[in-house]
């Protein structure tokens, strides 16, 4: 019997659609712009600010003691792997926002990272449910190289929008391209319209 992956073929055909020009991964590669940071939860915190003023600070056990969500979902990278049925649990931002007594807001949205790393993403594609700060991967700690200890999941989009060594979310009312849109990836990055890069 013949293996495909033997001989390197990647698999396309599966029980449910994949968004175009994906293929199916069962392993988790890990795709870093930089070296992986150490961050140690004794002094890690996260902010979320809202046009320049802080609204609201985490340290690792506020945030552990917040309610936690668990999410069972598909994983997209541009590319060109997705990974089916991932295992996350942690913190959705609508928690944060409800725990820091401040109303859902509108415009855009800076995730900031431990590293330099961001990425931009439209307010409302972090809250109603979409965004999670996750700590937990398979039952397990978020390894390092990941994002450990948190990284923001954003599983709808492309996941170079789920920031890894997140720090802060900040909130503004225009749109402002981060690290990898800078460099031409695309502002949005929905992986079932393709939008790749900038022009998709
Ligand atoms: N801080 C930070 N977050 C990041 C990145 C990065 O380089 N630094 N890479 C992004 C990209 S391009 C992808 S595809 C995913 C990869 O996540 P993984 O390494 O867990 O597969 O993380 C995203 N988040
Ligand atoms: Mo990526």
């Amino acid at each position: 019997m013949i293996n495909n992956r033997f001989f390197g073929r990647r698999r396309t055909e599966t029980s449910r659609p994949l968004p175009p020009g994906q293929y199916l991964e069962d392993g988790f590669p890990v795709l870093s712009a930089g070296p992986t940071p150490n961050v140690d939860t004794a002094t890690w915190d996260f902010t979320i600010e809202i046009e320049g003023d802080t609204v609201g600070t985490w340290k690792w056990n506020s945030l552990n003691a917040l309610h936690q969500t668990d999410l069972r979902t598909d994983i997209h990278c541009v590319t060109k792997w997705t990974k089916h049925d991932t295992d996350w649990r942690g913190v959705t931002i609508d928690t944060l926002l409800a725990d820091a007594g401040i109303e859902p807001p509108t415009g855009f949205v800076m995730a900031s990272c431990d590293g330099g790393y961001t990425t931009n993403l439209p307010a409302a594609d972090v809250i109603d449910g979409k965004g999670l700060l996750v700590h937990t991967y398979d039952g397990k700690p978020l390894a390092p190289e990941h994002g450990g200890p948190v990284r923001l999941l954003i599983p709808h989009l492309y996941l170079w929008k789920s920031a890894k060594w997140i720090r802060s979310l900040k909130f503004m009312e225009h749109d402002v391209p981060g690290f990898w849109e800078r460099y031409g990836y695309h502002m949005y990055g929905d992986p079932w319209r393709e939008q790749r890069y900038t022009n998709d």
